[in-house]
Order: structure tokens, then C-alpha cells, then sequence
């Protein structure tokens, strides 16, 4: 039996922010510290903060724009912090969370590809970096408001959330346990990143993708596209983290909650690159040849979006030197890392040229460590 995915969808936040006026924010907060700090810094008792840099950000990084459910508290130097005001109900804890919210606009187009409404949808996987809430899971929400009937559960897998959730769906379909289901990746990121690290205050964006997932045979989906086949692989490493959790519920006072370092994300950038990227050569050349399938054969690979040096360094040794700009599309500059949904948005974004027979290469890497790798074939 062939699984296809039959529809993409794309959630775009509101806020455009680019790396100038984050930088701004950082460095008045900065300056006010030093200031405050002057007789402690020059007592060497403590350390002065070092500027960010819009050139060091661009140039390490690629990323120039990212997009935020919330700008306000962010790029206030005073705060430097997502607030809840952009919520729809701001006062209540327990309203509809951002995420059902982002996902439920990233489904509608999804479904609207597939020529499908939400009661066709019998599945509905939840698959993030993040969580706005553990109980009840949010896909259970998803797929109420949604209309679906059957099953859904939350799962989570750092960067390969969608490409592991597409994986389960497919896996389901199969076996019978569903009909259609609907994959969501909704990195409402913003809220975990530590706005006073200049080391990371650059690297997230927040967006939030769908994929419906489905028999070939029942598609009605004028493009879709076939999985082919599947390779998934994680190893251990805590050089991506974040401790956010029910840890912090055993705390007494404020402790953790105010220590970013251990709650909120912070990585071993460079290490993570000299890991990550042989690990994702190596897994996706296994995985081709499994499948006797050549590089040649490939016109597109859709990779994880975290670093502009990571995708064309895994391009060049996958697709070789020569590669063009075509077969590795970048979507970084202006989305920034949007962990789990990086790879998916390139999907949506630069599938539609792809002929029937065509062969793709989707995927993710990056918090696990994970990497999952899809061969897709336009049907
Ligand atoms: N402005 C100016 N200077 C800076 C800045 C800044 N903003 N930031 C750092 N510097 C300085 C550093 O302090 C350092 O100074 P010094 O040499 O004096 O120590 C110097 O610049 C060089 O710093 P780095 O060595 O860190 O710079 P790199 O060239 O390595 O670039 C990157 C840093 C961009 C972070 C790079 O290492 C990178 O991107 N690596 C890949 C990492 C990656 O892709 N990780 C995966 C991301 S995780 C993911 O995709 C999803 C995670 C989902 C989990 C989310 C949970 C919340």
C-alpha cells in the first residue's frame, strides 16, 4: 500500500523581526547593565556583557528575518521576553493555547491541498520541539475543533518532530489504525529562548506547518507526494537542550525559573556542527543506497533549517560541489531555525515544480540528536 502526503499547510506569525532590531534591544539592555555594573566590572568582580553584532549573526548564521507570535516584550531592552498579550484571551491561563491557534490555520491549508475538510480526518499527530501545555495533549484539541473523529496524540522530537510524525502516520495508515491523518509542527518557540544570551537570542523564529498523510488510492490531491521510503536515527547528546518541565515544579521560590541557562535553550553551537553534519551524510548516502537509488536521481533535498553553513556543507557532500541553490532551497534568511517545521516549510514552499516521478529528499536534523530522512517521489 502507498502512503502519499497529499497537502502542506504553512502558519506565518504576525511579527517580522529582523536582526537589527533585536540586536538594538540586546545591546541598550547591555549598556544599562554596564552601566549599573560599572564599580563591580571595573573591580573585576563582575563581567561586562559583550555587544551583539547584526554582522557576526548574518555572517554565522544566515538568518537575517524571523517571525514571532509576540514582538513587543522581545525587543523591549527593559524585558527582553515574549509576553502573553497577543493571546486571545491574555487573562486566562487555560484559553485556547497559541499553538492550537497557529495549527489550526497551518491545517486548514493543508486540508484545503488535499481537497479534504476536517472530519475526513480520522489521525491527528502533534509533533513538536515545544509544548504550551502536557494535559490534555494538544492534538486531542486540534482534532475537536477540527471536526476529526478517531485518535490524536502529542509526540516530541526536537527538530525531526514532523519528519517522526509523518513517519507514525504513515505507520498507522498502514496498519489500519487510521484512515487520514494530519501532522502538526507548531514551534511557538519564542517563549523558550533566552533573549539576554547573545550566543542564541538570534537563532528562533516561530511558525507552524501541516501535512496531511494518506492511501495513494484515495487521494484526490493534485500534489502529492509519495513516501517512498523512511530512515530515522537519534543519539543521546545534551548539546541542545532546554529544562523546561515538571523539574521546575519541585523548586522552591523562584530558582530556576529565573535561571535561563538551565530552563530555557542553550546549545554547543559548534559542536553540535561537528557531530550533526557527518551523522546526516552518513544516514541519508545509507539510506539512498538501501533504497538503490543515486545521488544523480535526486533533484531536491528539503534539509533542517538551523544554520546556513550546516545546509550547504550536508548539500555539498550529498550532492556534490557543483550543487545549485535549486536543489538545496534555503528558507533560513527569513524564517531563522523553526526546529521541527525548518525542513517542512522548505517542502511547501519548492515542491510545486516537481514532475510526476520526480525524487526528493526531506530531511531533518538537530535536538536528540535526531535525524529523520524521507525519500518522497511526486505521484
Ligand atoms: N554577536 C557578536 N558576537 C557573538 C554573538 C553575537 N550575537 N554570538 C556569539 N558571538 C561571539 C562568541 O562569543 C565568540 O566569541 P569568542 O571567540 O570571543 O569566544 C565568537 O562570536 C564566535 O562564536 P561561536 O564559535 O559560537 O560562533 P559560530 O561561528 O560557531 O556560530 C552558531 C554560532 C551560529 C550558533 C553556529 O555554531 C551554529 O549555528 N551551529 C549549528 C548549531 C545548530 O544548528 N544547532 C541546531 C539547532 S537546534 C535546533 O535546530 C532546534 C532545537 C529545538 C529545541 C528548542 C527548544 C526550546
Amino acid at each position: 500500500m502507498n502512503i502519499v502526503i497529499s497537502g502542506t499547510g504553512l502558519y506565518t506569525p504576525p511579527f517580522a523581526i529582523s536582526n537589527e532590531e533585536l540586536v538594538n534591544a540586546y545591546n541598550a539592555w547591555a549598556e544599562q547593565y554596564n552601566t549599573e555594573n560599572a564599580e563591580a566590572i571595573e573591580a573585576g568582580e563582575m563581567e561586562a556583557i559583550q555587544h551583539s553584532d547584526t554582522g557576526f549573526i548574518e555572517k554565522a548564521s544566515g538568518i537575517r528575518n524571523r517571525y514571532m507570535m509576540e514582538k513587543a516584550g522581545v525587543v523591549d531592552p527593559g524585558r527582553l521576553r515574549a509576553r502573553l498579550s497577543h493571546l486571545a484571551e491574555p487573562d486566562t491561563f487555560f484559553g485556547v493555547p497559541t499553538q492550537v491557534v497557529m495549527a489550526m490555520s497551518a491545517a486548514r491549508d493543508a486540508l484545503e491541498q488535499a481537497g479534504l475538510e476536517g472530519p475526513d480526518i480520522d489521525l491527528v499527530i502533534f509533533s513538536s520541539s515545544v509544548f504550551e501545555r502536557f494535559v490534555p495533549s494538544l492534538a486531542v484539541e486540534i482534532q475537536k475543533t477540527l471536526g476529526a473523529s478517531g485518535h490524536a496524540y502529542d509526540m516530541a522530537v526536537g527538530c525531526s518532530s514532523a519528519t517522526f510524525g509523518i513517519s507514525n502516520a504513515a505507520d498507522a495508515i498502514r496498519s489500519g489504525l487510521a484512515n487520514r491523518a494530519l501532522v502538526v509542527t507548531s514551534e511557538y518557540i519564542t517563549p523558550a529562548i533566552n533573549y539576554k544570551d547573545r550566543d542564541s537570542h538570534f537563532i528562533f523564529g516561530d511558525a507552524c506547518v501541516a501535512c496531511v498523510v494518506e492511501r495513494e488510492q484515495d487521494t484526490r490531491s493534485v500534489s502529492a507526494f509519495r513516501i517512498r521510503s523512511r530512515k530515522l536515527q537519534t543519539m543521546f547528546s545534551m548539546n541542545i537542550r532546554a529544562g523546561f518541565g515538571t523539574r521546575l515544579l519541585l523548586e522552591e521560590g523562584e530558582g530556576l525559573l529565573t535561571d535561563s541557562k538551565q530552563v530555557r535553550f542553550l546549545q554547543e553551537g559548534r559542536r553540535v556542527f561537528k557531530e550533526l553534519v557527518p551523522a546526516v551524510v552518513r544516514l541519508v548516502k545509507a539510506h539512498l543506497a538501501e533504497q538503490g537509488i543515486d545521488i544523480t536521481q535526486v533533484r531536491r533535498t528539503w534539509l533542517h533549517q538551523a544554520n546556513i553553513h550546516m545546509n550547504q556543507t550536508a548539500a555539498r557532500k550529498l550532492l556534490g560541489k557543483k550543487y545549485t541553490p535549486d536543489q538545496a532551497p534555503i528558507i533560513l534568511d527569513e524564517f531563522a531555525n523553526t526546529a521541527g517545521a525548518g525542513c517542512i516549510i522548505a517542502f511547501h514552499r519548492f515542491k510545486e515544480d516537481f514532475k510526476r516521478g520526480e525524487i526528493g529528499v526531506l530531511c531533518s536534523f538537530g535536538a536528540g540528536y535526531s535525524i529523520g530522512c524521507l525519500v518522497l517521489e511526486r505521484v
